[in-house]
């Protein structure tokens, strides 16, 4: 064995956990699942462009693929108009690629467990459910069936979350007699446990905030906001008890994205990739807001929604967040309506803030330090 090979599930450890920093400080993920052979990294390619492996057998994805989106934001663009910076910068979100998971999984069937560890490091999760009939392309639980299909996506996370709970409460339980602060959080766990045992998510859970925040650095799967998207290719309704989803096409997706700006418009082809985008942005609770660099570059940033001006400030820089002093701040609509940044302040349209400043989405904010 040469010595690159004997390395090689150190280096790709390494880097795995790198990514894992690096999203944790720079962005949110979003963690593309569901069964083998249902067209997540399809949909991964239509996203990022990225040339990653397809194919019509199950388990072609093994190690996860990573990749940044731009955030699609026509108010980035109407700032950029009247501010005219030398650089436009959207926000990014970043999707993974992941392995697919079959019954047993948390067991360790198919690929095993090393996915659940993957869906763990992302923030929220998007579930590609397959909906469209091809013969050649094997489905790996039979006949096409979504309901069924995300009734066991379900049971692995859920069996999982219960596996590491019990684990949890096991090791717990011996302090929890001595210790009231460790007593409380036994008691949530143990309630949650109850909850899982019978078949609920975490977040189908009531929990107070404070329950929340109790249990938030056990990354929980269950508690992750999760977004179904059909991938159809047929025009009929499905039985899918209550939940929502989003529906597409994706291998036309993947197809349409290869295209050009003006191949698109010829064939009046709309990608419906924009409003996936968003939508995902969306359950991962988040805002936007802007900064200009005194007309340099406009740029858009992704904020956890209820955070205060000085986080804020240390998402642009690292910085930024101690040495906080007061930040300028105008909705984006009332900067563009003042056509510039002069104007804007003439006006008194910019307001001075400071550390107990609650970001709100569309602002642009100028930070002071
Ligand atoms: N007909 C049709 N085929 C599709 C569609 N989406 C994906 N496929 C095909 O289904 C096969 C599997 O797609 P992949 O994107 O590799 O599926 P995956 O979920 O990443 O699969 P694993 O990595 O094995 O878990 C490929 O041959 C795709 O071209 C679709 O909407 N319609
Ligand atoms: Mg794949």
């Amino acid at each position: 064995m040469d010595v690159i090979e004997a390395i090689s599930p150190l280096l790709y450890q390494l880097e795995f956990q790198m990514k894992i920093l690096y999203h944790t400080y720079m962005s949110f993920s979003v963690g593309i699942v569901g069964l083998p052979n249902v067209g997540k990294s399809t949909l991964f390619k239509a996203l990022t462009k990225k040339k990653i492996d397809i194919a019509p057998y199950p388990f072609t994805t093994i190690r996860p693929n990573f990749g940044q989106v731009q955030v699609p934001d026509q108010r980035l663009e109407k700032i950029a108009e009247i501010i005219k910076p030398e650089k436009i910068t959207p926000t990014v979100i970043e999707f993974v690629d992941i392995a697919g998971l079959v019954k047993g999984s948390h067991k360790g069937e198919g690929l095993g467990n090393q996915f659940l560890a993957q869906i763990r490091n992302c923030d929220a999760i998007l579930e590609v459910v397959r909906a469209f009939e091809a013969p050649r392309i094997e489905h790996v639980a039979g006949l096409i069936n979504p309901e069924r299909d995300i009734e066991i996506v379900k049971t692995e996370l859920l069996m999982k979350d219960l596996e590491i709970l019990e684990n949890i409460l096991l090791k717990m339980e011996k302090n929890a007699k001595r210790d009231k602060k460790i007593l409380k959080r036994f008691e949530i766990l143990k309630k949650i446990k109850d909850n899982l045992a019978r078949g609920r998510s975490i977040s189908e859970i009531d929990l107070t905030n404070e329950e929340k925040s109790e249990i938030e650095e056990y990354q929980f799967l269950t508690l992750k906001p999760i977004l179904y998207l059909l991938n159809t290719n047929k025009k009929q309704k499905y039985s899918t008890s209550g939940f929502e989803y989003l529906e597409m096409n994706l291998k036309e997706e993947e197809e349409i994205s290869e295209l050009s700006e003006s191949e698109r418009k010829e064939l009046s082809l709309k990608p419906q990739l924009d409003q996936l985008i968003l939508s995902c942005y969306n359950i991962l609770d988040l805002i936007t807001f802007f900064t200009v660099a005194g007309g340099k570059e406009t740029r858009a940033w992704t904020l956890k929604k209820g955070l205060k001006a000085p986080q804020a400030g240390g998402v642009v820089h690292s910085d930024f967040e101690e040495k906080f002093i007061k930040a300028e701040v105008i909705p984006w609509q009332k900067l563009v309506e003042a056509s510039s940044w002069v104007i804007a302040r003439e006006r008194g349209w910019i307001k001075i803030v400071g550390k107990d400043y609650l970001v709100e989405d569309g602002d642009v904010i100028e930070f002071k330090i």
